[in-house]
């Protein structure tokens, strides 16, 4: 048994874009990021109260990063991993990784722009100096674009998946200026059917009410 603990527009959407991917059989619980994530019932599930959690065969696993090395593992037939002895498996798992750097800027920002949501809260220099770190991260998958259409010589795997889904909660801090390779993979990977079903439904209520947050969002006395 597969069940995916989810909420829309989180990090818990690259453990969703590739389980349809995979092609497997799952099933997914949608969560309100909310109190709801501190509910003893979800207690039990992820003791941090965080998503994504997956539930696979009598155990679960709490980190994306884990969660795609072992459901490519899983399903090894996909192509979606680069399993141990593949020449690309540490470029594979490096990138894998890095959506999370890329996803701490975010969740940093997320917190400033979204959680704290009086303006006495908030820190324009934490604001800005996330958004600049968060570009950071944009140049590095430029860099990592040249001469290739994915991020590993032989094709598309999860870890495009990981790094996109990053992307698509940092283009709401940050934008594609000056990284054109990022702008047309971003657009090639983002086509993908799979990416398409990890969407939150139209009507649903996601994690963020704009597309785009601007660094200074506080007027400066
Ligand atoms: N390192 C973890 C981070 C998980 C995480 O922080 N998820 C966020 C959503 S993007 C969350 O559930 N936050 C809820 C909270 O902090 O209360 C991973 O990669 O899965």
């Amino acid at each position: 048994m597969i069940r995916l603990h989810h909420c829309h527009q989180t990090r818990s959407m690259r453990s969703l874009w590739l389980l349809h991917e995979l092609g497997l059989d799952f099933e997914v619980q949608v969560h309100s990021f909310d109190k709801a994530l501190r509910s003893p019932d979800y207690l039990a599930i992820n003791p941090t109260g965080r998503v994504p959690a997956l539930e696979l065969d009598g155990q679960t696993i709490c980190e994306s990063g884990a969660i795609a090395e072992v459901l490519c593992e899983y399903a090894p037939d996909a192509g979606m991993g680069r399993l141990v002895g593949d020449p690309e498996r540490a470029a594979w798992l490096d990138w894998i990784h890095f959506a999370e750097t890329i996803s701490q800027h975010t969740a940093a920002l997320t917190q400033q722009h979204v959680a704290l949501y009086e303006d006495h809260m908030r820190s324009p220099i934490v604001m800005t100096l996330e958004a600049k770190r968060l570009a950071k991260t944009f140049q590095t998958i430029e860099q990592g674009l040249t001469g290739r259409d994915y991020l590993l010589a032989s094709g598309f795997s999860a870890a495009d998946i990981g790094v996109a889904q990053a992307l698509y909660m940092g283009l709401h801090f940050a934008t594609l200026d000056g990284c054109p390779m990022v702008a047309a993979w971003y657009d090639r990977v983002t086509a993908r059917d799979a990416f398409q079903k990890a969407l939150p439904p139209v009507d649903a209520k996601g994690l963020y009410a704009k597309d785009f947050y601007d660094p200074w969002p506080i007027e400066q006395s």
